[in-house]
């Protein structure tokens, strides 16, 4: 189609929307002949320094990007779009309560899910990327009755590519080597990267390691606790692997995963894996043409149960957090 595909973006004055939005003007989501018109949300004091963001944009002189529009009112900005990718948020900062926290979330995505419910069209589909990202997303798609809630999505992506690099580095495989990982639970310290579905080379990788322990001890806390480590080195952040990471969601959705292979989403469960129906978990799915389906039968052992458990554990207490204040 040559019909402009439309893309919100919201904080797009920050610092991931600064790596994420030249990507899908270059076409790194729907293909190099799709064209895309952006609109862009921020909070009102943040649009002047957007204004800069959108010179930057015009300066590139990208062939695809049929348009951009920016705006503070999301009933304005979200007005027929089809792909609507939520960045902006509050996440928890030094000393903040988590009741706090959330509410201060739900002061954001309450009212973003409305306005998507009201005026996106009726094929979007929603990524969140701001955090806490799986109850944002619980939070809009519970905002938005209209649209169905397996629009709805938040990222664990970054979970799983550093979860693919971190096997690689290990194994000295290279990340094509790699397949069949899965992020499970919620996208925070208590997410599980699992090796005894991935594979390298197709070989189990859990048996291509054949150390429990470097799993246990050295590679889940490394992988969970990433973000931390950026922060520590760069003094900010991860923004262009985040940007990376939602650009690869986002086109896998549409574009489809590979045959024998499968991604990492955190989709509402329909009671998967005895996951609670409803809670935004990260799941291991295939994709095509803008669906999934949660990638059924496999086996959990105990270890792996213990860790599933767990980070849905926190999922269901930030559920009940956030029905207890109303904003679901
Ligand atoms: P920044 O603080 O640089 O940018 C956030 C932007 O959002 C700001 O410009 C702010 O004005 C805007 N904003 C706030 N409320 C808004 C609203 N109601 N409507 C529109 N815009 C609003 O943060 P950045 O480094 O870009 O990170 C963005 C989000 O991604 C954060 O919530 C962060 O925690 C989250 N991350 C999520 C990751 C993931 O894997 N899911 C990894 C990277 C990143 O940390």
């Amino acid at each position: 189609s040559t019909t402009p595909v439309k893309v919100a973006v919201t904080g797009a004055a920050g610092n991931v929307s600064y790596s994420l939005l030249f990507r899908i003007a270059s076409g790194a989501i729907f293909g190099p002949d799709r064209p895309v018109e952006l609109r862009l949300l921020e909070v009102t004091p943040a649009l002047k320094a957007l204004e800069g963001v959108v010179m930057e944009l015009d300066d590139s002189a990208f062939p695809l990007l049929a348009g951009v529009e920016t705006g503070d009112d999301p009933n304005k900005v979200f007005d027929g779009v089809n792909l609507a990718l939520l960045v902006g948020a509050k996440p928890r900062g030094p000393g903040m309560e988590r009741g706090d926290m959330l509410k201060d979330n739900g002061g954001i995505f309450a009212p973003q899910g409305k306005a998507l419910n009201d005026v996106a069209a009726d094929d979007v589909r929603v990524v969140v990327t701001g955090n806490p990202a799986n109850t944002n997303a619980l939070i809009a798609m519970n905002n938005a009755p209209d649209i169905p809630n397996e629009r709805f999505s938040a990222l664990t992506r970054l979970d799983h590519n550093r979860a693919i690099a971190q096997l690689a580095a290990k194994t000295g495989a290279s990340v094509t080597e790699i397949s069949n990982m899965t992020i499970w639970g919620n996208h925070s310290a208590t997410q599980y990267p699992d090796l005894f579905h991935a594979k390298v080379k197709g070989q189990v990788a859990a048996e291509a390691v054949g150390d429990q322990a470097w799993i246990e001890d050295t590679y889940i806390p490394t992988v969970a606790k990433r973000g931390a480590a950026i922060i520590d080195a760069r003094g900010a952040s991860s923004a262009a692997s985040a940007a990376a990471a939602t650009i690869d969601h986002a086109r896998d959705w549409f574009a489809g995963t590979a045959q024998g292979d499968w991604t990492s989403m955190a989709v509402p469960s329909d009671g998967s894996y005895g996951v609670a129906e409803g809670l935004i978990s990260s799941f291991p799915v295939t994709t095509k043409d803008g669906d999934y389906e949660i990638v059924q039968g496999l086996e959990i052992d105990d270890f792996s149960r213990g860790k599933i458990d767990a980070s849905v554990q926190e999922l269901t207490e930030e559920r009940d957090t956030v029905r207890g204040l109303g904003l679901i």
